[in-house]
């Protein structure tokens, strides 16, 4: 092969010439999609502000009801970038009430990798295999292929009596052929709570010991980080690190 490969062979770039990768995250309405937009929006807020290229811009309802998507842009922080400059990570939502079918596909075109969310509580299980189906029947030839995907499992604060078990949700992954067995389905799987998360940020954040978290630049030490809020920001980290690697592993000459 001559020459050396740049950025540019391996992603695509946006309007101002730097490289970059859309996330979207998709599931049924209420499941915690713009829940979790929003918590992982304040976590880069006090963790390095200047990681927000845009912040979060809603497109909802008056009952905050996404009726086209949500979007953020996010820089990797210096020095994360594999051996790059600068990579630009979007993350988008669907709105997920059924009418808005016209609205999921356009936001889905283009996805560089996908989250798909759950939401385990009882009454939901047709709504997620619905919306399960119907992400096959726009991506199924290459979801878990050229396109990866994490599986979020949101609202494990709910009881145990109210909430479907993890293995129902393994089981639907083996039953729509995106994983071949429960060890493997259990592999993509995050369980969250956006609830918890957002609950215990702001604790955090108001807590009289803050001062101890805290850089000396004032931004909040990644450490810092509760395991709730962790678990809320690994599905679109673990994604973009994930696409990232495959990518570079791709396109590195023999
Ligand atoms: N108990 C519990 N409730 C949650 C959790 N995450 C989100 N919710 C609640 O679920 C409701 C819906 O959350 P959203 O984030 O707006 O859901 P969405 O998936 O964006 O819904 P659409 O925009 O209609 O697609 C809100 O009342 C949230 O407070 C969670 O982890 N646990
Ligand atoms: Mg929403």
């Amino acid at each position: 092969m001559s020459g050396r490969l740049t950025i540019k062979d391996i992603f695509k770039v946006d309007g101002s010439g730097v490289p970059y990768l859309k996330l979207v995250i998709y599931g049924p309405s209420l499941s915690g999609k713009t829940s979790m937009l929003t918590v992982y929006n304040v976590l880069r807020k006090v963790e390095d502000p200047e990681t927000i290229y845009s912040s979060l811009k809603k497109i909802d309802d008056p009952s905050g009801r996404t009726i086209f998507y949500d979007q953020s842009t996010f820089e990797l922080p210096k020095g994360q970038g594999v051996s790059f400059p600068k990579l630009r990570y979007q993350v988008w939502t669907v709105a997920g009430q059924k009418r808005h079918y016209i609205q999921r596909k356009v936001v889905l075109e283009g996805a560089d990798g996908l989250i798909f969310m759950f939401d385990p509580s009882k009454n939901m299980w047709d709504d997620n295999v619905e919306s399960l189906t119907e992400l096959i029947s726009l991506k199924g030839d290459v979801l878990g292929k050229s396109l990866p995907f994490i599986v979020v499992l949101n609202k494990i604060d709910l009881p145990a009596e109210e909430r479907m078990a993890t293995d129902k949700f393994l089981d639907l992954l083996i039953e729509k052929k995106l994983s071949n067995n429960k060890g493997e389905a259990y592999m993509r799987v995050i369980e969250t709570s956006c609830l918890q998360a957002r609950n215990e940020l702001m604790t955090l954040l108001r807590s009289p010991d803050i001062k101890s978290k805290l850089d000396e630049y004032g931004r909040l030490k990644k450490g810092a980080r509760p395991l709730s809020v962790q678990k809320v920001a690994q599905p679109i980290e673990q994604l973009t690190r994930e696409i990232v690697i495959h990518r570079v592993k791709s396109a590195r000459p023999e």
